[in-house]
This record gives C-alpha cells, structure tokens and sequence, in this order.
C-alpha cells in the first residue's frame, strides 16, 4: 500500500515537471518568433484557417539605395527632343533625420475605419493651408521620428479637378497619421488621345527617381480613397495588391489577378518587370499585363485583408475601352524585355513643385510595338 502510494506520488510530481518544461519552452518559443516577425494582423485564408499577416518585420535600408534617379539619364531613358527647357527644380535634401528614433512599427495614431470626406471638399486654396508641415512639391516626413520607407505615390491624371482635390483633401491625412515618409507626383497626359495609364505610372517612377531616393512606389488611382487607415502604405515584400475591396464591387475581389486601383512595388520590383507596357492606350488590361509580368518574374501578388484595404470610388463616366488589349495581353510575354521601363520615351512639358503634389505634364508619344 505504501509502496503503491509513493509510486504514484512521484509520477504526479514527474507529470508536473514535464507540463512546466513544456509550458516553459513554448514561452521561449513564442518570444523568439515575435523578435523575428512581429505580428501585426491576423488573416484568415479561405479555408477560415488562422494565418499571422506579417508587415515591414525587415529593417529600413532592406531595399536598393543606390541612385536609381541616375536611370533617368542612361541611354535607356531619355525625353523626346526637341524638350522646351523647362527649369526642372529638384528638392531639397532633406534634414539629417538619422539622429531621430525610427517610428514604431504601428503607427500610434491609426483611427482604423474612418469617414472619407468627398461632399464637403476645401477648395485648393484653403487645402494648401491645411497641411503646413508639407514640403514643396507634397513632400513629407515625420518631424519626430525616422520612416521606415520612403514611399512615391505616383497618380496618372488627366481632366480630374475635382477628383484629385477630394483625394488630396483625404490622402495626405491618412499618410500623415501613418508616420510615412512620402512624396505625391500627380503626371498629367496633355492632349486629348486615348489615356495611357500604364505610360503614365513608368513617367511618375521615373521623375520620382529623379527627385529622390524613394524605395518604393504606390501607383494610385486618383478616384480611390482609402477607408481605413491601417492599410498601411509601406514598402512591400511582394508586390502589393492594394484597392482589395471597392465600393462600387460590392467590396469583393473582381478576380484573383486584378493588379489594378491601387497597387505598391518597390524600385527593385519594377524594375525586374521592366516596369509597365507602353502600348495600352484606352481603358483596360494595362494592369493586367503587369499581373502577367510579376508572374512571369515569379513574383506574386499580395493583399492586406479585405476588411482593411477597402476603397470608396468617387464617381465618374466611363472611358472608352482599348479595342487592342486583347491582342497586348496575349503577346506579353515576348515583350516584357523591350516594351516597358527601358523603352519609355515622353516630352516633359512642365513640372512644378505645388504645395501639394508634385505635378508633371507630359506629352506621350505612340511607341512602336
Ligand atoms: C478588367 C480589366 C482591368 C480592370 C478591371 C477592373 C481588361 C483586360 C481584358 C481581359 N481588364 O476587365 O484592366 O482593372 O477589369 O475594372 O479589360
């Protein structure tokens, strides 16, 4: 009997021991795991399985920092003479800032969903006192933290005042209660041809490039206007789907490969791809082409979840669709090599640096296929 006694005393003390070691170790475990990816959101994938997202766990100078403005001048890249000589103002450089602390990885004043403002619009007057802490040209960074990215925000453009006021109005508060670091070129096509997106955003890089050393672009429609402010506007790992869920779509995923909207890549990205296609001139399949041109560089799309990369579309007419997207979209893949970054030709008209962007005019010649 009290043999039997001790015997089961000492494997309830065995038992105890063993459940503490566990316990301890998966303590250590999970610690280690936050100190190389910290979570911030949690996704559920299709199948309702637990997925932990992770954001920016790689530090600030992970992306190419050399002067990639520099490509502007390379033989790849050149204006169309004869260029009207324009005084291209560049920016300052900007404050030495490497003494700051670098801003935490979640922004401490995120609203989360928050009310788009598109009714009651200041008018540009009055917007360009809103924002005092912009630099020219809609430059900006935090004034007492370093950003962890520096970010262009490249907006194709062409006959949308009050559109791109409405986006002003509601972007650079949302950047700014992210703690980015950014600068927003608004690139307007001149003329009254077909409307060449993709053209346009291979322009904004390009010139952005030419102001700064951003690490990466957010390409951004000007009639989207994020509603929730932890979609956060940082440089991505991979290719960044960004406008997941629209107003207008009902907020669903019109389909898996959409790259369009919204979407973040950074310089290193783009310019694997060569940057967009030249050739889609009208609506549609511009973005599809570079869906087509990630895959093909074995890149893939990524997404923040939908409750939070959500979209209000502001409204408008419809542009008349590219009959030739079809025929681009097929043929892709031969091209992706000499169509694109490397094949850009444009005429700089003007570029200023206003209160609020960076605005650069352009004419866009038709480039052979
Ligand atoms: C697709 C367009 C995209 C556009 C989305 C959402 C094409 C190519 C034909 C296969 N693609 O249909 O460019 O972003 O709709 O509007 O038209």
């Amino acid at each position: 009997m009290g043999r039997s006694y001790l015997t089961v005393r000492v494997l309830v003390l065995t038992v105890s021991c063993l459940v503490v070691l566990e316990y301890m170790s998966l303590l250590q475990s999970a610690e280690n795991a936050d100190k190389i990816r910290p979570s911030i959101f949690c996704m559920l994938d299709n199948h309702g399985v637990k997925q932990t997202h992770f954001l920016q766990s790689f530090p600030r100078d992970y992306y190419t920092t050399e002067l990639l403005g520099a490509d502007a001048n390379s033989s790849n890249l050149f204006l169309l003479p004869p260029s009207p000589k324009v005084a291209v103002p560049t920016l300052n450089v900007p404050v030495n800032r490497s003494t700051l602390p670098e801003c935490p990885m979640i922004p401490p004043n995120l609203q989360g969903k928050f009310n788009v403002e598109i009714d009651e619009v200041p008018d540009f007057a009055e917007l360009e006192t809103m924002f005092p802490s912009l630099e020219a040209g809609g430059r900006y960074s935090p004034s007492d933290c370093r950003a962890r990215h520096r970010v262009a925000i490249i907006v194709p453009y062409r006959d949308r005042e009050e559109h791109l006021k409405a986006f002003l109005f509601n972007i650079h508060r949302f950047l700014q209660r992210q703690q980015s670091e950014y600068g927003i070129f608004v690139v307007e096509q001149s003329g009254k041809g077909p409307f060449n997106r993709a053209m346009l955003m291979n322009v904004g890089a390009a010139e952005a490039l030419n102001q700064y050393t951003y690490q990466c672009f957010i390409f951004h429609d000007v009639d989207l206007m994020p509603e929730d402010d932890r979609n956060l506007y940082t440089c991505p790992i991979q290719p960044r789907h960004m406008s997941v869920s629209i107003d207008k779509f009902q907020y669903r995923l019109p389909y898996d490969e959409i790259f369009g909207g919204v979407s973040a890549m950074t310089v290193d990205q783009f310019r694997l791809v060569n940057g967009f296609s030249n050739l889609f001139w009208g609506w549609g399949g511009e973005d599809d082409d570079m869906a087509n041109r990630l895959r093909l560089k074995k890149l893939f799309i990524s997404r923040y979840p939908a409750n939070i990369a959500r979209y209000k579309m502001l409204k408008h007419g419809a542009e008349k669709a590219n009959p030739e997207r079809f025929k681009y979209l097929y043929s892709g893949a031969k091209r992706i090599s000499k169509d694109g970054y490397n094949s850009l030709k444009y005429r700089k008209i003007s570029l200023e640096l206003k209160p609020l962007y960076t605005w650069i005019l352009v004419e866009l010649p038709k480039l052979k296929p």
